[in-house]
């Protein structure tokens, strides 16, 4: 107990002399905790008659607590904006990388299919009539695989004003060597429904003759809802009926000289 503090103990609260005069000797001490409380009666510990504000100030320790956390959850907020605002532009940037790559990839399939057009021109340049740049040789044919979509008349027009045909498939020899190039999308064929009425009466190819050949996927032709009239190769090399107007890819096919 501090001897300036209760000087005069028993006889109520009264500084000491020394204290009195500003000149006490002994040095006010400055504790981390509840101020040292002023009693009257120092046997009762009652009735405090002086508070000076503790260490945390008038706020007490609870306003300190709330001011840290305060600070804590400000510096938590700033750096999850930081670390979203990194999160966007390495996302933009990885679009912008994977954009890139998707163009070069269309840029080497191109070079490829040019290369094997080359070279299967080249092992019956013998015998056959050349094929146009990017067209595939096969047997007394050349193939084009579209690189845009559209639907079964676009497919059929854009085949026509090249001179060509959509693909008419003859046989299995045709049929496997057309399915190895589809890779994973659809593709029409010169194949489209006959129909009067609701009734299909059967299919036939676009140079007029009747569907002899098939290799119809299991379940089809269904004529789904009643309208599906054209015939598209799935990416698994067999055949289905759909919607005339669905987009797809398509395949030409041009006659040649053996
Ligand atoms: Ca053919
Ligand atoms: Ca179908």
């Amino acid at each position: 107990m501090d001897a300036a503090v209760y000087s005069n103990w028993g006889r109520g609260l009264q500084e000491g002399p020394k204290a009195s005069r500003g000149k006490s000797k002994t040095p006010r001490r400055h504790v981390w905790g509840p101020e040292i409380q002023h009693y009257a009666d120092p046997g009762s510990h009652q009735q405090p008659i002086s508070a000076t504000p503790g260490p945390w100030g008038h706020w007490g320790p609870w306003g300190h607590i709330f001011l840290i956390v305060s600070l804590v959850l400000g510096v938590i907020a700033v750096l999850w904006v930081l670390f979203l605002s990194i999160f966007f532009a390495k996302a933009q940037s990885v679009q912008a990388q994977l954009q890139m790559v998707s163009r070069e990839l269309q840029k080497t399939q191109e070079k490829l299919l040019d290369q094997l057009s080359a070279m299967r021109n080249l092992s019956e340049l013998v015998s056959c009539e050349q094929c146009p740049r990017y067209w595939l040789p096969f047997q007394a044919s050349c193939y084009f695989y579209s690189q845009s979509h559209g639907s079964w008349n676009d497919a059929q027009q854009s085949c026509v004003e090249a001179g060509r045909h959509l693909v008419i498939i003859s046989g299995m020899d045709e049929q496997n060597f057309i399915a190895q190039y589809v890779g994973d999308h659809g593709h029409w064929v010169g194949l489209r429904a006959i129909r009067q009425g609701n009734q299909i009466q059967g299919y036939q190819w676009v140079d007029g003759v009747q569907l002899s050949f098939s290799h119809w996927n299991r379940k089809e032709p269904n004529d789904s809802g009643g309208v599906e009239d054209c015939i598209m190769m799935l990416k698994t090399g067999m055949w289905n009926d759909v919607q005339c107007d669905v987009k797809d890819l398509w395949i030409c096919e041009k006659r040649r000289s053996c």
